[in-house]
């Protein structure tokens, strides 16, 4: 518990003003843990000494071994700063990419946050996201610049030098926050701009005249960038222990040379000189080449101590310092050997950088009870919902989440942004406590007794021997007390047993924090799973009921009585009574409600608070399973906790029966794999090697062959040629014409569907990709809308599926896609993929998917029967292609004829039967009338029950129709597929490596090997660091990270981000057919076709057909070398 008492911590908790919730937040390796030890250590839980060594928040072993953080953890920590006492609930975050969820899981929890930047490196990507995700969630940044000792040691500039460079760090963090206001407030304006525009429709064309920067000199932002002047940028070396802000040297020499305070410190940084004739500031040292203030009065100061005490070594100097500072070193580590460890004892003296940044964070991050209004509804609103959407109830709670009252009436709302896995010999209860006064006598009393029985027992036992006489009488003393140990020992063994199945239960921890009243142990609270919807439930359950009345079912809903409360306080917990407004805690006994995350309130009325934004996408796929067969239901039930306890990890049992583990990256599924051995499964399990996701799509003909000759007219032969293979392909009853266009009817001959599948243009894929959570809400419209239901969707949305809408017809020009836009009939697979349906057949107006741009004008939408079967066949040919079994992308299916016979025959099996023998009448939609086509529509309210009726007359020997439609749609569209050039996209990864120029050539080589891509490569300023960003397939990934780090001797370490999938240019299904590419490739061509082994590798995974020759002749092997 370090120096400060529980019971201090407890009151400090109930002053909501001086809590501070923040995180620290970086790239990988720039320092964090480092310097939460300093923040730690300020509280006695850890010896100065060690601070920076021991990475206390690491907590577990292989943060420790690896050297990075994986879990966030918090600690409490109290603060003094002259009269005023602050609580601060500090989270450390990892800045690895692949435990980017833990970061997201961390940020929600805070008011403000610690940017650290590593002095040499700057921002890097990492920097980038995090900075984001604070923007996202609203809360305050704050800024360090650590490792400055690096920019003495190792790069050994000069304080002129440093400055400059410092600068630019300055600039560019400024520059990622600029770029992140500038579009917020475009935004907002453009939101203003429609409003207005909504109201003034009537307007001008004279207006139209936009004037886009008036936005940004309105809003005021000089709040939100870091400045030293300003207070919010620590300087610091969280390792040597030192940094400062610069107001502490201002008021430090402002007394020395008897300059006002204020006019130093808005000086201090920036381009002004000392005139020491005139003792005055000026400004233009750049210009003038004089010394900046910042270098002449507090970087010089720094560079002089490292040189007397690192480099130097100068013992008289560093004596002299030391005394000018008025600091007191002890003399064990004035002789110490390592220079470094008495620039600690002076930096931590001189200047502390726990005082400074926890100085920063008390005075610039807000309180919970300082929390926006805008931030709030952010936290209320789910997805598409508005604010103003919501329940009357639900928007009066707005005011419990500003206030942050701890009062107790006030409603209780927390959030569980994780669940975590703690050691049960971590829990307070199972902690081993120091015994009172009354428990040392009664232990003393009962081995005095125990000694007592043992001596008689002795006495006894001795006694027939010395007499001789025992043996017929057996002495009654020891024998009860031998039948009393045996029962003693065995309830014992019982109970240790017990305690063992007790403790190798896993324990789960919600991590959480409390927004609005009191939380308190034994109190009946709701959990609202993310899906619960608080106006269905106020619909349902009666006025002003409590989690303690017997409630009937409501959908992710569940009541429970809170078990346990801790505080957390890294390594170990301590338990809490009840939780006032503000804090972070920890909830014990969850495990049973809450999956990963969850609100937990009193109120009904409470909405769910919105997702957390996870950066990283899981994409690599491991199967696992147990060395011993038996163990398989052990190896279930770990899973389960693994995914319980992970945010990020998906686990899933394939249709295959395999189960699969999706990971963020490398690191983290070695983590998991790790977590599954030791902790939460115990056993033994193997791991498939990675299962790479591909997906399938087609592509123009290409015009050059594989030897860049030009397709001619040897190669329509060969076309032909192949065409002639190809139709063996083709089961009966299929029809492919020249064009690509596939017809196909169904089993029962009822209906026939001709589909062309078409390859989309790569930026409509991009762009259909990115815009996944607006295609699912369209089609969430669609589906409310047949059923006769409404949506509300905000104006944004609205406004983004309408610019969505113009984006795709600007990319889609062209003849063949004259107003496809118009007629998109569902998006696949799970209908928001990258791939569309087309209704091409005439004479079939079907409701278009756009019809919640309509608003109030959509006419009622009449759909043709079985439409929604031709939808579930694409969805079903998108999920899995032909090639193998993956999911299809940018590909677009037109339907371009569907023919059905008439439904009246099929009313009775007899006329049916008939019907079968003397050839259907087929009446063709696209041909017929317009009135036909009418009479075809069923109106919407007729729909559900009429196809209801057609499926169940139309049951034959084949089935349902609809059942045999969708087979029928998804074999045409597969078919389609197969009549065009196919081709296998690789998912690829992007990844940033900083490297110093001598190990850039071998680090070339292993990208080259790996078929790795250089996009650009830039040389840092200022330092000897090249920049190289490079895409890489992620199926060449794997121990790329750990290769990289050999061959360049731990210079340079990339971090993977998936970023895009990419065609693999050659042809799985290629074969030579010109004298040139036999010659080239010889008469298999198998060796250089990337494209096939993917496939096959695929397949034979998966337990599919591999198409394969072996080695039919085997040439005889060349001699290399000439003179043999
Ligand atoms: N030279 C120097 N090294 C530092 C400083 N602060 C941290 N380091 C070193 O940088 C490395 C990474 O430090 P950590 O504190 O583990 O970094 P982190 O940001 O927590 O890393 P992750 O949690 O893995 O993202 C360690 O080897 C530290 O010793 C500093 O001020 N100067
Ligand atoms: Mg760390």
């Amino acid at each position: 518990m370090g120096h400060t008492s529980l019971e201090k911590i407890i009151a400090l908790q109930k002053k909501t003003s001086s809590i501070r919730n923040m995180c620290i937040l970086a790239h990988v390796d720039h320092g964090k843990t480092t310097l939460a030890d300093c923040l730690v250590a300020t509280n006695g839980i850890i010896s100065s000494r060690l601070a920076g060594k021991l990475r206390y928040l690491d907590s577990r072993e292989d943060e420790q071994i690896r050297g990075i953080t994986m879990k966030s953890s918090a600690i409490t920590l109290h603060y003094t700063t002259g009269e005023n006492e602050y609580l601060i609930n500090l989270i450390d975050s990892p800045g690895h990419v692949d435990f980017s969820s833990e970061v997201s899981t961390a940020v929600r929890l805070c008011d403000g946050a610690i940017v650290i930047v590593d002095a040499v490196e700057g921002v890097c990507p990492q920097t980038q996201v995090v900075l984001r995700q604070a923007w996202l969630e609203n809360i305050r940044p704050v800024l360090v610049i650590n490792k400055i000792d690096r920019l003495i040691v190792e790069l050994k500039l000069t304080p002129q030098e440093a400055f400059i460079h410092l600068q630019k760090i300055l600039e560019q963090v400024n520059a990622v926050t600029g770029s992140l206001f500038t579009s917020k407030v475009l935004e907002e304006r453009a939101e203003k701009d429609a409003g207005a525009q909504s109201i003034t429709t009537e307007n001008s064309a004279g207006d139209q005249v936009y004037d886009w920067s008036a936005g940004l000199e309105e809003t005021d932002d000089s709040d939100l960038y870091f400045s030293p002047d300003r207070g919010n940028v620590v300087f610091a070396s969280a390792m040597d222990g030192w940094g400062f802000r610069i107001h502490q040297f201002a008021e430090m020499y402002s007394q020395k040379m008897g300059i006002r305070s204020w006019v130093l410190l808005k000086t201090l940084w920036g381009d002004f000189y000392l005139n020491t004739k005139s003792k005055r500031i000026m400004k233009g040292a750049q210009s003038k080449g004089k010394k900046p203030l910042f270098v002449q009065l507090v970087l010089d100061n720094i560079w002089s101590l490292y040189d007397a005490v690192v480099t130097r070594r100068d013992k008289e100097k560093v004596e002299k310092m030391v005394t000018s500072l008025g600091l007191k070193v002890m003399p064990r580590d004035l002789r110490h050997s390592d220079p470094k460890v008495l620039l600690c004892a002076i930096c931590s003296q001189w200047l502390p950088v726990s005082q400074a940044v926890l100085s920063m964070v008390c005075e610039k991050l807000p309180s919970p009870a300082e929390m926006s209004s805008e931030r709030a509804e952010k936290l209320m609103c789910v997805g598409v919902r508005s604010f103003d959407s919501l329940h009357e109830k639900t928007q009066e709670l707005k005011k419990a989440f500003l206030d942050c009252s701890a009062d107790g009436m006030a409603p209780v709302i927390v959030f569980v942004s994780k669940m975590f896995a703690v050691d049960p010999k971590a829990l307070p209860q199972n902690k081993q406590r120091p015994l009172t006064h009354e428990e040392i006598g009664q232990r003393r009393e009962l081995a005095r007794q125990r000694h007592a029985e043992r001596q008689v027992a002795n006495q006894n036992a001795e006694a027939p021997k010395s007499t001789d006489k025992g043996r017929a009488s057996i002495p009654s003393a020891p024998a009860n007390s031998s039948v009393t140990d045996s029962l003693c020992a065995q309830t014992e063994t019982l109970s240790v047993k017990a305690a063992v199945e007790d403790e190798s239960r896993e324990h789960f921890v919600a991590f959480a924090r409390v927004y609005s009243g009191v939380i308190r142990k034994g109190q009946k609270v709701f959990v609202l799973g993310p899906k619960y919807d608080p106006s269905l439930a106020l619909r349902t359950l009666p006025e002003d009921c409590s989690a303690s009345d017997v409630l009937s079912a409501v959908p992710h809903m569940a009541c429970c009585t809170v078990d346990k409360l801790y505080l957390m306080m890294g390594r170990e917990l301590e338990e809490l009574d009840e939780v006032p407004s503000g804090n972070v805690l920890g909830i014990g006994g969850m495990e049973e409600f809450i999956l990963k995350s969850a609100t937990i309130s009193t109120s009904p009325a409470c909405p769910p608070f919105t997702a957390l934004n996870f950066e990283a996408t899981p994409i690599v796929r491991v199967a696992v399973e147990p060395k011993h067969p038996s163990e398989m239901p052990k190896l279930v039930r770990g899973m389960r906790l693994l995914n319980q306890a992970d945010p990020c990890v998906e686990v899933l049992i394939q249709e295959t029966g395999e189960h699969v583990l999706v990971t963020a990256g490398e690191v983290h599924l070695q983590r998991c794999l790790d977590d599954l051995r030791e902790r939460f499964a115990k056993i033994e399990i193997s791991a498939s090697k990675p299962i790479i996701p591909f997906r399938e799509t087609v592509v123009r003909p290409p015009k050059l062959d594989m030897v860049n000759e030009e397709l001619g007219r040897q190669h329509k032969m060969a076309v032909i040629h192949q065409d002639k293979d190809d139709q063996t392909k083709y089961s009966e009853g299929v029809q492919v014409d020249s064009t690509g266009l596939v017809t196909l009817t169904t089993s029962n001959k009822m209906a026939t569907v001709g589909v062309r599948a078409i390859p989309l243009p790569e930026e409509v894929t991009h762009l259909l990709e990115d815009n996944v959570e607006l295609i699912r809400t369209m089609e969430q419209f669609s589906v409310f809308a047949r059923e006769g239901k409404t949506l509300d969707i905000n104006q944004k949305i609205l406004e983004s599926i309408q610019d969505l809408k113009v984006k795709l017809e600007s990319l889609l020009q062209g003849h063949k896609w004259r107003g496809a836009v118009e007629r998109i009939w569902a998006f696949g697979p799970r209908r928001c993929g990258p791939n569309i349906l087309l209704n091409n057949v005439e004479g079939y107006p079907r409701p278009s998917m756009w019809q919640c741009l309509e608003g109030e004008r959509a006419e009622m939408a009449t759909f043709r029967d079985f439409d929604n079967s031709i939808i579930s066949g694409f969805q079903l040919a998108t999920l899995a292609g032909p090639m193998c079994e993956e999911p299809l992308m940018g590909v677009c299916f037109s339907v371009e004829t569907w023919d059905m016979t008439f439904s009246a025959p099929l009313a009775q099996h007899d006329s049916f039967d008939k019907a079968m023998i003397t050839e259907p009448n087929t009446v063709n939609q696209s041909g017929s009338s317009e009135k036909d086509a009418r009479e075809m529509d069923m109106s919407l309210s007729n729909q559900s029950r009429s196809r209801a009726e057609a499926a169940g007359s139309s049951m034959d020997c084949y089935g349902p129709f609809s059942g045999q439609l969708i087979a029928a749609v998804k074999e045409t569209c597969r078919y389609a597929f197969q009549a065009k050039p196919q081709r296998l996209m690789a998912a690829m990864y992007t990844c940033e490596i900083m490297a110093t120029a001598e190990v850039l050539g071998r680090m070339y080589a292993v990208l080259s090997k790996r078929e790795g891509r250089v996009l650009h490569e830039e040389m840092k300023e200022g330092t000897d660091m090249f920049i190289i960003k490079a895409v890489l397939p992620v199926a060449e990934s794997f121990g790329f990270a750990e290769e990289i780090r050999k061959r360049t001797s731990g210079l340079a370490s990339p971090q993977l981000v998936f970023s895009h999938w990419e065609v693999i240019s050659s042809d799985p299904s290629w074969v030579p057919t010109t004298e040139e590419e036999y010659l080239h490739f010889g008469e298999k061509a198998d060796s250089s076709n990337q494209a096939l082994k993917y496939m096959n590798a695929v397949r034979r995974r998966k337990g599919l057909y591999v198409e394969e020759k072996i080695v039919e002749h085997a040439e005889k092997q060349r001699t290399l070398s000439k003179n043999k």
